[in-house]
């Protein structure tokens, strides 16, 4: 079991791993020039052309008209995937971009460069967005709320950073592309294949194509506390008996039939409280919701190292007495320990890795296609 990680990984430089997440994870960018050493595409342009055409794929075509005398000013157009085979004739030369989300659990390639970043919670992770550019393309200046690894993968992008920005932060009216009004730069550089920019979330950033260009996208997920709070108390309410009610013995006397006593805010306040305040339902529904998978189908062409996580499932686990509460696409089960760390490290399972108790676990993990079996 490969579950031991190194402290220094190639891609941050010479930094250690610990220094990256105490210093800058979240709170300031990093350029890491050649965090990738030699690093060639393990995916082609024609290959990212290709999946905009499908169905199940999330792409997006950004075509931007560029205003001469003023950066700030270009129009805008974005077209939703999938896209038409002959979209790509009618293209300008110039200034426009595609977007393929999820393409590590489409190309097990561009997969295999997830573990690179296992330094960081599987259920942190969200996506490898590519994008490809032709000279000049790019989405414009904007800002997100997640963490980003933006990895050079050919020709060059040109990256601006600029302001820290919120949801108060002045948008383009005339397009919904969320594209900020305003960009202060604090930073520029030209990244080249293999070097990797990472940004934290808030930060506005521009980045514009200087050539044909791709850049991998490695993205979290960030759920906001709305989301938080929508659905924990969603899936806590379908185990309330329709009895549990608010109730109200003994309620002090009051002159006038409209008071809302203080005491009956209290109360409600209470009812709430002890409702969210159930820690075991709160992990249960946590462990789920995190490993909700992006994608609902496995990939054709997973490589056939044994038996293992498949590239597309999500998986995370919680230690307990008896051994883990393991994670898998939104699903919980109980297992050993052992079982849960090999499968969360993506690698290929050992025997040693799960016992007899874990055997029902295993079959249905590979009946649903959680996990791939070709061995040999
Ligand atoms: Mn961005």
């Amino acid at each position: 079991m490969t579950n031991t990680l190194p402290t220094t990984l190639t891609h941050l430089g010479t930094m250690p791993v610990a220094e990256f997440i105490r210093d800058y994870w979240q709170q300031k960018p990093l350029l890491i020039r050649q965090a990738f050493p030699d690093f060639q595409t393990p995916i082609s342009a024609e290959e990212i052309a290709g999946l905009a055409l499908e169905e199940e794929v999330e792409s997006r075509l950004v075509v931007e008209e560029p205003d001469p005398n003023n950066p700030m000013a270009s129009a805008w157009r974005m077209e939703h995937g999938p896209l038409d085979d002959n979209v790509f004739d009618g293209l300008p030369a110039s200034h426009w971009t595609l977007l393929i989300q999820a393409v590590d659990q489409i190309f097990p390639t561009v997969h295999k460069l997830l573990n690179r970043f296992r330094f960081i919670p599987n259920w942190r992770l969200d996506d490898v967005m590519v994008s490809y550019a032709a000279a000049g393309g790019g989405v414009g200046p904007h800002f997100d709320y997640y963490d980003v690894f933006l990895l050079q993968a050919e020709g060059r992008r040109h990256w601006r950073l600029g302001q820290m920005a919120n949801a108060t932060s002045p948008l383009r009216d005339d397009t919904d592309m969320k594209i900020l009004t305003e960009f202060e730069t604090s930073a520029d550089w030209v990244l080249e294949p293999g070097d990797m920019l990472y940004i934290p979330p808030n930060l506005a950033h521009w980045g514009v194509a200087l050539d044909n260009c791709m850049t991998f996208s490695i993205g979290f997920r960030a759920p906001s506390h709305s989301d938080l709070l929508l659905e924990f108390s969603q899936a806590i309410s379908e185990d309330l008996a329709a009895d549990a009610r608010f109730t109200d013995p003994g309620f002090p006397p009051q002159d006038n039939p409209g008071l809302i006593h203080a005491s009956a805010i209290d109360q409600a306040a209470e009812i709430l409280r002890s409702l969210l305040d159930d820690k075991a339902k709160l992990a249960e529904w946590f462990g789920r919701y995190m490993t909700e998978p992006k994608r609902l189908a496995p990939t054709a062409d997973e490589p056939s190292d044994g038996l293992r996580l498949a590239a597309y499932s999500r998986a995370a686990y919680i230690p307990t007495e008896q051994g883990a509460q393991l994670f898998i696409n939104g699903e919980s089960a109980e297992c050993s320990l052992a079982l849960a760390q090999a499968i969360c490290s993506y690698v290929a399972l050992e025997p040693s890795d799960y016992s007899l108790d874990d055997q029902a676990l295993l079959e249905e993990a590979i009946a649903e296609g959680w996990l791939t079996d070709e061995r040999g």
